[in-house]
This record gives structure tokens, sequence and C-alpha cells, in this order.
């Protein structure tokens, strides 16, 4: 005799995987919970509030398209919209679908075990509470396990500082204060750009330039956005066709098949247009034709080198361990003229490592720096960080975290053998890429099969195996040729500050969207014929 467990299901985190998730669960009348380890929803957006943050991709492509309702109602105010819109945005969905009655704030799930005597699993949050579920699914995101830097007297300093996926919820001014910034990623980009224009003096520290391009953000009048929306059918069915459901997608051309101008001028238009173009929307070859990645870098370190006066900083801002596009490139609003400021230092930290943070300060291997703030724009443990920080078990209490020690192993990034009934959104092995379109295919998929387990009173759930080497096997050799698979970053799983994750792996699957979710609605139409379905 066993008892019925408390939930359906339960949905650890409430960004846009985790809100959109419940919407479609509640359709299907599964009892859900919502535990989210903050105070309100939207993931990424509810936790980066770090000054300068915004969307890289288009505001209008990067919300959700389910509800005809938030389309019509909704109106951007920027084509890259900020975090706080974004915010609102979300907020305003859950108003809307009253999602919150369903969510569990300040609840961080600690641990989750499966318990295989009544199919159930037993989700423990951080405040001794535990929940019984049929179906665990984890909307945890794939950057949002933030990583401090592993410098020595990190915690000793006493001014403020503040990772920037942790920032407060209360206004931070940095006028006429001495601040520091570690790390300069797409985060460090936007904050540096920010910081910039009212601190005393800013101190950047650096340990890999990044290859950035402009954003050309503008506002959205109300014409135009009434011409936006009245394209939206069409520019959603845009993103379904693209490679990563971007508005851009590569130019079918390769780099050296047209003349030498018309390159250039290629390159101009994209360098001269808002958003991802230059690194989504270039010549077909360029992440995997050696030749023709060090072509566009050549051309955008020049631009580099015409935005930036003193030129031995402009030689440090250029990448030279890696080409262009081989790392996310953060997208800028003047950050290269911010180094033309006299307030800005930018300190290159393999020429003067950081010996240790200090309570005043930090120390590098030839300067005492005093500052008022320092903030760490240090980055995340990604893709699998936020599944190693909790204690998920499966059958015969295996450890995922363990079960991944040497990469991912997935069926279609959204299910593990010997861990049943758990379903993950935008997981390891996932189609990334713009990533509320994925979410919501994601979503659609995984609510399918909930309610192909419901009609069939199907209480288990496992993907085989063999299925799973499979899968595994053809994300790994996706990636190969592809230029960024050489390269350390987020993307390829490295994170300095972590043990045991210095070496590279596949951790994102790398071929186009449409050929995705294709493998992935066969499977559906087939009947789920690959899963081990029990009832
Ligand atoms: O993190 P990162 P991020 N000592 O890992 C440095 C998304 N995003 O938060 O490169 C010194 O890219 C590290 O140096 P290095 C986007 O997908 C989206 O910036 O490892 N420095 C690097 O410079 C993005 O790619 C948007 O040598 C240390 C930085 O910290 C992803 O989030 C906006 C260090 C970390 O960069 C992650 O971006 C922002 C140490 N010990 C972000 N440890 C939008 O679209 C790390 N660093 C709106």
């Amino acid at each position: 005799m066993t008892a019925a467990p408390n939930f359906d299901a339960i949905v650890i985190g409430s960004g846009m995987s985790g809100m959109y998730q419940l919407y479609r669960l509640r359709e299907l009348g599964l009892t859900t919970r919502v535990l989210e380890a903050g105070t309100g929803v939207g993931g990424t957006w509810y936790w980066n509030r770090y000054p300068g943050a915004r969307f890289d991709s288009e505001s209008y492509s990067y919300q959700f398209s389910f509800s005809k309702e938030m389309l019509d109602e909704w109106d951007w105010s920027e084509h890259f919209a900020g975090q706080p819109e974004t915010l609102r945005y979300l907020d305003r969905v859950a108003d809307k679908y009253d999602l919150r009655k369903d969510i569990q704030f300040r609840s961080r799930v600690k641990s989750a075990h499966w318990r295989e005597a009544d199919r159930q699993w037993v989700v423990g949050l951080e405040d001794g509470t535990s929940y019984s579920c049929r179906f665990l699914i984890t909307a945890v995101g794939p950057l949002s396990a933030p990583t401090m830097p592993n410098i020595p007297g990190v915690d000793s300093f006493a001014g403020e500082s503040c990772h920037t996926a942790r920032w407060p919820h209360e206004p931070v001014s940095f006028v006429g204060k001495r601040v520091a910034v570690i790390g300069t990623g797409a985060t460090g980009v936007q904050t540096i750009q920010e910081v910039a224009k009212t601190a005393k003096s800013l101190t950047v520290f650096q340990r890999t330039p990044n290859w950035c391009a402009p954003l050309l953000n503008s506002k959205i009048a109300p014409a135009e956005m009434a011409e936006i929306r009245a394209n939206y059918p069409a520019m959603f069915q845009r993103c379904l066709e693209t490679f990563s459901c971007f508005l851009h997608t590569p130019d079918l051309r390769k780099t050296f098949e047209v003349t030498d101008q018309e390159r250039e001028a290629f390159w101009e238009k994209l360098y001269a247009s808002p958003g991802f173009g230059i690194w989504l929307g270039n010549f077909s070859d360029m992440m995997t034709d050696r030749a023709a990645n060090a072509a566009i870098s050549d051309f955008v370190a020049n631009k580099i080198r015409q935005r930036v006066k003193n030129q031995a900083v402009a030689e440090k801002l250029i990448p030279k361990n890696h080409g262009f596009g081989t790392r996310r490139v953060p997208m800028e609003t003047k950050y290269f003229e911010v180094y033309n400021q006299d307030n800005v230092k930018l300190v290159d930290i393999n020429e003067t490592p950081i010996e240790r943070i200090t309570p005043t300060g930090l120390t590098t291997s030839d300067i005492e720096y005093e500052f008022d703030s320092i903030v760490f724009a240090t980055g995340f443990d990604a893709i699998t960080g936020s599944f190693d920080r909790i204690d998920i078990r499966g059958t015969d209490g295996q450890r995922l975290k363990d079960r991944w020690s040497h990469g991912p192993e997935t069926y279609l990034g959204t299910m593990v053998d010997g861990f049943p009934n758990m379903l993950m959104l935008m997981g390891p092995h996932m189609a990334l890429g713009n990533i509320p379109r994925s979410i919501e295919h994601n979503v659609d998929w995984v609510t399918d099969l909930m309610r192909h387990a419901r009609d069939r009173k199907i209480v288990r759930i496992e993907p085989t195996p063999q299925e799973v080497k499979a899968w595994t096997d053809h994300v790994k050799e996706l990636g190969m040729g592809n230029l960024l698979f050489e390269v350390n970053s987020w993307m390829t799983g490295v994170n300095t500050n972590v043990e045991g994750k210095q070496v590279r792996i596949v951790n994102r699957y790398s071929g186009s969207a449409p050929a995705y979710r294709a493998r992935c609605d066969a499977v559906a139409a087939s009947g789920y014929q690959e899963l081990a379905l029990a009832q």
C-alpha cells in the first residue's frame, strides 16, 4: 500500500521555462507546485539586476509566443529591452495567468531522491520541508549557478561587493566611488559600460578579452510597435525556421567565395546593424574554417583599434587566444570608448595577476588597489552547475552529479536513464539558441508526454541506456569541427573556479533547432516507443 504523492508534478524554478510549464500542466489538470528560491518569478531576469543588464536579442523575438493576449497587450519600449522592463513583462504574465498561486517562493531545493517503491520523487528544501511528486521537472536554467572567483581572500573585502547575478533589489549608486569590476564576459561588458558613466574611478580586471560587437539599441515608437506586432506571425514563423531560432541566421555564402570588396561591404553592414547579425548572420563557414574565422577576427580587431585611442590598450582588448564568435559575443554600447575615459583603467591580469582580495581592495603582483566597491562579473557554473547544486539521486541512489562527472549524458536533453520521471527543461544537450523559442518547444514536448502518461495511467517513464548513449554520441559528433568547441568558455563547460570543470566537454546541442524539433516530434508521433513506459 503506497500513499499518493503530494503533487503530480513539482517544477524547480519559476523562470520562463518554469512559468510556462506550470501554465501547460494546469491545462492538463495536473496538480503542480513550483518551488522557487527567489521571492519573485522571472529566473534570469529576476536575479540579474546588475547595472546595464538588457536583452542582446530583439525584445519581441524573446517574449513568450503562446499567449495571444500578451502579444496584443504588451508594448516593448526598446528593440533590446533592459532588465527592469523584461521583469515587468514576466510579472505581468504571472499576474495574467495567476501563476503565483502555485509557486512557493523562498524555497530552495536541496535534494531530490527517487523512491522506486512507490515511483515518486521526494524533494527536499533548504528549510527541511519535503514534498513528494510523480514527475520532477527541472527548470533550473543553464546560467543560474553563479561562481565567485577562486582568489585568496575573496570574502575579506569590507566595502560593498556583489556578484552580478546576486544583485540587490535596491538601487546601487556608484557616484563618486572607486569601483573594480572583475570579469569581461557579456555581463561584465554591460556592467562596465554603465558603471563607467558615474564612478569616480573604474578599474577593470580582465583575464581574457572577448570579441564584442555593437548592439545598436534604439527606442520603439508606437507606430513602429504596431508594425512589429502586425508582423508577429511571420516573425515567430521565421524563428522556427532559422538555425538557432534567432531572427539572424547564417548567410549561405562562404567567406572567400565573394570578392574582397563584397566581403568588406558585407561585414561593414553587419557591424553597423543592430543585434547578433555579425555573429549569427555571418558567412556560413565562419565557425568551421580557420582562415575564414581569422579574416573576420582581423576585421573586428581593426574596429577595436579604430575605437580605442591608446593602441596599447586596444591591443589588450583584442582577443589573441580565440577567434571571433568562438565564445558568446558580448553585445556592447560604446564599450570600447569607455577605455578612452580618464576615469577608467584596464588591468590585464595575465601581466599582473590578482594575488589576493583584501579588506580595502585587492593586490596584484605590482599594485595595492583601494576600492569602495568590487563587482564580481565572474560568470556561472553553466548548464550542469545548477543540477550539481542539488543532491539528485536516481535508482539505487545513483547521484546525477557523479553520473555526469565526465560530462552530461542525456536523451534529447530532457531525460537520463536511471533517473525515471525526471524531465529537464533547457538541460544539457539541448538546443539553447533563442532561449524562449527553445523553451516553448521543450515545454510543449514535455507537456505532450505528460498528457500521454495521464491518459494511459503511466506512472514511470525512463529512457533506455542505448537511447541515452545514442543521443549523447550524436550531440558530441555534431560538435566536431566547430571551432567553438576548441575554446574554453561556459559553452564548453570550463569554469576555472569550480573543481573538476577544467576540461572541455560537449554540454550543448549544436545542430539546428529545426532538426532538434523534428527528432523530438518524431518520438512523440511514434507514441514514445523509444522510452520505457510503465503503468
Ligand atoms: O560570464 P562569462 P557572464 N579571475 O563566463 C572572468 C549570458 N548573458 O556572466 O574568460 C579573473 O562569460 C572570466 O575570465 P575568463 C550569455 O550567454 C546574456 O559574463 O574565464 N577573472 C570572464 O571574463 C553569456 O555568455 C546576456 O578568462 C575571472 C568573466 O569572469 C553568459 O550569460 C547578458 C575569474 C565571466 O564571463 C555568461 O556571461 C549577460 C577569476 N578567478 C550574460 N573567474 C543577455 O543576453 C572568471 N573570470 C542580456
